[in-house]
């Protein structure tokens, strides 16, 4: 084993998130000790680009003993911790169960693995009320913001695929709602009402266009909700948060460990497909503030669809893969929603890294929405070309 970090070091954004998440290195020590580690360690350092928990890569200072990664886990977000945790244990026990009959695929890289604390927990609550877990670290992997090739993006699709398809003949009963109506899109124009009505900030003056954008478009995006209640939509066990960062990538970029599993729950595959679409084939970043800089890279489209499809289109019914179109311009609309709603709410919900963080991310989701809307028919076009040619 190197002595050096591994590449996804080089995930971090930059300064603002070491200090907004910062723990001091004694108190991370002090919590690690909690838990059933080999070797030995010192101190964490901040990790990743996630915008919900605080994560530290811990390194081993033992030769031939795994690194380690820390999370303190959101509790205003996820509110029920015990009941979280629960599901993550179901889901990775589920995976590895199907994993160890599959020849060649190999669990314990492409399962993420708990390490419990000392008293066969899967979290440890500290003294102030906080949660942490710790997981193996996946070694010589990387997750990325933006992704790079079509290759790639191929990558990602089989990724996600394959973790709905193993997940198919989960019993979805053992799972709670981690975030009830996570992305049922009344659900979320419903709080972005209240937040208009409440306008806690004073902020509501400085978004009408975007408050207009979000009304013109409200029913139209209801469509999924709606079909899934006329029972048109199956509902299956999705992942719910499927954004690129959220697979590592080995060493030759081949698709390794779909992580960030708290968000595991019954949903339509077009929410994870849509999700992904948002952020695999997007040319900007999620927050880009150069609006003329976001397109969609109609070969990372393609790529990421290609291997999406390989691994589910077997178990899709054609309503849902009809309905994957419609996935596509919602995710983003409910991400610039939420983000948006945070904005005017005082940014509760998400980090941000600077003060009017989360409008610019809304902007940058509402006009992927437009550039999604100009292009909807072609996209269409190739997803029914690759289902048409995967039967
Ligand atoms: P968040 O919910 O805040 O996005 P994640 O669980 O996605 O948190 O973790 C944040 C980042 O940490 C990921 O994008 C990835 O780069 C890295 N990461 C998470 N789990 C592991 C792991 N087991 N091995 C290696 N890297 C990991
Ligand atoms: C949050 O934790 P992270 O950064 O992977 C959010 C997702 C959003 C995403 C937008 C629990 O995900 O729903 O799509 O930000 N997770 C939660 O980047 O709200
Ligand atoms: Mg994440």
């Amino acid at each position: 084993k190197g002595n050096s970090y591994p590449k996804n070091l080089q995930s971090l954004t930059g300064p603002e998130d070491i200090e907004t998440t910062a723990h001091k290195a004694q108190d991370i020590q002090e919590i690690v000790s909690h838990f059933a580690i080999q070797g030995h360690t010192a101190g964490g350092t901040p990790y990743g680009s996630g915008h919900i928990h605080d994560t530290y890569y811990i390194k081993n200072l033992q030769a031939d003993c795994p690194d380690y990664l820390l999370q303190r886990i959101n509790h205003q977000v996820f509110k029920n911790v015990p009941l979280l945790m629960e599901n993550i244990e179901q889901v990775t026990a589920h995976l590895r169960s199907k994993l160890e009959n599959i020849p060649g695929a190999e669990p314990d890289k492409e399962v993420l693995t708990l390490v419990p604390t000392r008293h066969q927990a899967s979290y440890y609550q500290d003294e102030a009320g906080n949660f942490w877990r710790l997981y193996l670290l996946l070694q010589g992997t990387r997750s990325y913001d933006l992704v790079e090739s079509p290759q790639q993006a191929y990558e990602g699709g089989k990724a996600f695929g394959r973790f709905q398809a193993l997940l198919a003949d989960m019993d979805a009963s053992l799972l709670h709602e981690s975030i009830p109506d996570f992305h049922n899109v009344e659900h979320r124009l419903r709080q972005f009402t209240q937040a208009i009505k409440h306008n806690q900030k004073d902020r509501v003056k400085h978004v009408q266009p975007e408050i207009d954008f979000v009304m013109q478009r409200a029913q139209l995006m209801s469509t999924i909700c709606r079909l899934g209640r006329e029972g048109k939509l199956p509902l299956r066990i999705t992942h719910n948060d499927t954004k690129f960062n959220n697979v590592l990538l080995d060493s030759q970029d081949k698709a390794q460990c779909v992580i960030d599993l708290d968000t595991v729950m019954p949903g339509y595959v077009a929410y994870d497909y849509g999700d992904a679409i948002r952020t695999t084939a997007a040319t900007a970043a999620e927050d880009e503030k150069d609006l003329s800089k976001i397109d969609i890279d109609l070969n990372l489209f393609r790529g990421f669809t290609q291997g999406f499809l390989e691994e589910t289109c077997a178990s899709l019914t054609d309503e849902e893969i009809g309905s994957l179109s419609l996935g596509i311009t919602l995710l983003p609309f409910i991400m610039g929603l939420r983000f948006l709603t945070d904005y005017i709410d005082g940014d509760h919900y998400y980090k941000i890294h600077f003060p009017e963080h989360n409008l610019q991310r809304a902007q940058a989701q509402f006009r992927l929405v437009e550039v999604l809307e100009d292009k909807l028919e072609l996209l269409q076009g190739i997803i029914e070309e690759i289902s048409a040619a995967c039967h």
